[in-house]
């Protein structure tokens, strides 16, 4: 007999698709500790921009942002959804402190490693900082949102995170986040633009291989916590970008015809030769797709603020 050792629903949801005909895997499960450490090595390095550009913005338009955020207001709630580190974020709490801006900071993350880190750094960093952490994936958050938050808000959601999602699942979640905001609440966006593709390769199929350990780290992440047994050289790092869509999406391709078993709960999943598992999607945007989805999820775009080069926007968005 099999000793049974608990494995969690979320770990459970990894394996569901892998058993669908296009094998998938969501993108919130990389970010695990593991993986959010691998994610923070990546915007560490210079290929990846987008960290880059939006810390320029930042540093270039704070005071505007800042005074956008709360200038008459007795106070605002800042709600960041996939804080992540807060790096960027940290330009413009900077600024609304020296400005004595009454706020309070909420980052949320997936992770809870990453944002008990995050806590600690920033309360270290800003002792008179009002900060509260909190842990869930995105759709958790904006239950709570409206009900925990009642006074004005400004929802962050930055870093071009949105990007994971397709056209339709943007909307169907930009509408949700509409609803769960006052009338006066704020959205502050990161997207990334269309640029040269070779650019944007480079980003995501980086010569230092974080990316993809990134990528594997899901089959690594499937065995510590499923006892699956991935032997992460048999799939391939698989990066594509598409100008066309603009979509940017990465695959782990299986490089032979293997079955996988996952002993924690006595399952195998079978590959064939190249069969891929879908793990992420990266969407790069133009000013009309940004336009048409502000548009068709009840918003109306207030200002957009560029880096020098045009490859990153923060786009304010009020409710229509
Ligand atoms: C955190 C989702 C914005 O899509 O650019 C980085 C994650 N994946 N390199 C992105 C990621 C591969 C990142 N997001």
């Amino acid at each position: 007999m099999q000793k049974t050792i608990e494995v969690t629903t979320e770990a459970l949801e990894m394996l569901e698709g892998l058993k669908s005909r296009n094998k998938k895997i969501f993108s919130k499960f990389f970010y695990d500790a593991e993986g959010s450490r691998i994610f923070q090595q990546i915007m560490g390095m210079p290929e990846y921009y987008l960290t880059g550009c939006e810390a320029e913005i930042f540093e270039t338009y704070k005071r505007r942002i800042g005074a956008m955020f709360c200038s008459q207001c007795l106070s605002v709630d800042l709600v960041e959804l996939g804080a992540g580190d807060g790096r960027k974020t940290r330009i413009l709490i900077e600024d609304l402190l020296s400005e004595n801006v009454n706020f309070r900071y909420i980052p949320v993350d997936i992770s809870e490693e990453a944002v008990l880190q995050l806590g600690d750094a920033m309360q270290g960093r800003f002792p008179n900082l009002n900060i509260e952490t909190r842990v869930g994936d995105y759709f958790n958050m904006l239950e709570d949102l409206s009900r925990d938050y009642p006074n004005r808000k400004v929802v962050m959601f930055l870093g071009s995170n949105l990007g994971n999602f397709n056209y339709d699942q943007s909307i169907t979640f930009l509408e949700q986040l509409n609803a769960a905001m006052g009338a006066d609440d704020l959205l502050f966006i990161g997207l990334d633009l269309k640029k040269d593709p070779e650019v944007i390769r480079n980003a995501y199929n980086d010569p230092h291989g974080y990316t993809r350990e990134f990528n594997l780290n899901l089959l690594r992440r499937m065995n510590r916590e499923l006892g699956a047994d991935f032997n992460p050289d048999y799939f391939t790092h698989e990066p594509c970008y598409d100008s066309g869509t603009g979509a940017a999406k990465s695959y782990l391709v299986s490089n032979r015809e293997q079955e996988v078993y996952f002993s924690r709960i006595d399952e195998t999943i079978s590959f064939r030769k190249w069969e891929p598992i879908y793990t992420e999607r990266s969407q790069k945007y133009d000013l009309e797709m940004i336009h048409s989805m502000a548009e068709s999820s009840g918003f109306k775009i207030t200002e957009n603020y560029f880096d020098n080069r045009q490859f990153f926007v923060n786009s304010l968005w009020s409710k229509q």
